[in-house]
């Protein structure tokens, strides 16, 4: 049991930093211990802990990642399930020292369970709530979720979800996500939904580049262009990219969401020490080092910082650095304020 639990938590330093989390998919960042209780709430499906959770040292194709997300719905497909799992994921980021989180979840109904994709977005926002009314320390805001593999008409249905919700909801919903198997369907299907998206005032994260085949596609999308990116890990020229699509990202200076983990457990990257945060951070480019799926990956933010600074060679100071620039990436516009306590630095944003 002990071997799927979090193998290792980073250094003291890196826990206690307070830092932005931008590229979190809700239920790919189930724990370890809620897994548990939806285990429990669900005997009949047979579903065991080797199947929600990819542990270190192990590595999965794209294709083994994305079966596992499919295992993981299967577990949440109730709004008890998902009033749960958001409840307990905010309450995991704030103890890992995350102080402003943008949770991104793809809105699923469930004929059986009578869940609809409304209901489904109200639920997470429901549980975003009372996490700030039991004064959990962190500041949440959600991105409705696009599955490229749903094509054209779900993409627009998704859209008007988040439009209507962004509308209504008291700022909590500030953008929409691209995400879902790279390796299916493709992003001119999707245009049409994320033009819309973007000109009534959606923010769009999208993933990008996350495998070396999606060149053409990347390109149009940077037409867009987009806020942030997602992986990015075959833009530059070195892994088969283009200085044409880096000159397009630094143009715009558009920040890239980084996951470490995820991509070398992924396998898109062969090791840490060839992910590209190097390529990008040496360039001085907005690099935002995130989590995607902490529990799939059996991670968390403090170590994803720990590792790209061992990886790296970054002093705590550098860390530090790298941590406040990524509220700069965020989306809502904050002004904001750090100052240092006695030994360990806070984090105050004030909205603007
Ligand atoms: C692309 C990913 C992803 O939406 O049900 N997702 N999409 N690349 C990745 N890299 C590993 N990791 C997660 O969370 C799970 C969904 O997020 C997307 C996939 O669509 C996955 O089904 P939600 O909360």
């Amino acid at each position: 049991v002990r071997l799927f639990k979090m193998e290792k938590q980073a250094d003291i330093f890196y826990r206690e930093l307070p830092k932005v989390e931008l590229h979190a998919h809700l239920n790919g960042s189930v724990s370890f211990q809620t897994i548990e209780k939806l285990i429990a709430r669900k005997p009949h499906l047979n579903i065991e802990h080797n199947m929600t959770a990819i542990r270190n040292g192990q590595r999965r194709t794209m294709d083994e990642c994305f079966r596992v997300f499919k295992v993981i719905h299967q577990l949440v497909d109730t709004e008890e399930d998902i009033f749960m799992v958001a409840k307990d994921v905010v309450n995991e980021f704030a103890a890992d020292g995350v102080k402003y989180l943008e949770l991104r979840s793809t809105p699923r109904e469930e004929i059986k369970t009578g869940l609809t994709k409304r209901r489904y977005v109200e639920t997470v926002l429901e549980a975003v709530k009372q996490c700030k009314g039991d004064g959990v320390d962190i500041d949440v805001r959600f991105l409705v979720a696009i599955d490229r593999r749903n094509g054209t008409e779900v993409a627009m249905e998704t859209v008007k979800l988040a439009e209507d919700f962004m509308l209504s909801t008291d700022g909590l919903v500030v953008g929409l996500d691209l995400s879902g198997d790279p390796t299916v369907g493709h992003g001119r299907d999707l245009l049409p939904a994320l033009v819309r998206a973007k000109n009534c005032g959606l923010k769009l994260a999208l993933h990008l580049s996350e495998v070396p085949s999606q060149l053409e596609e990347t390109e149009l999308l940077l037409t867009l262009p987009p806020d942030r990116i997602g992986h990015g890990t075959f833009l530059h020229p070195d892994v088969g990219g283009s200085q044409t699509l880096v000159d397009a990202v630094v143009k715009n200076n558009i920040p890239l969401e980084l996951c470490l983990t995820s991509n070398v457990k992924g396998q898109t990257v062969p090791c840490y020490s060839e992910h590209h945060f190097k390529f990008w951070y040496q360039m001085g480019h907005p690099s935002v080092i995130c989590t995607d799926d902490k529990g799939v990956f059996s991670t968390d933010l403090s170590q994803e910082y720990e590792l790209a600074a061992t990886t790296f060679g970054l002093s705590h100071e550098d860390v530090w650095k790298l941590s406040q620039q990524a509220i700069d990436s965020a989306f809502p516009a904050f002004f904001k304020t750090w100052s240092h306590s006695s030994s360990f630095p806070r984090i105050l944003y004030l909205k603007q």
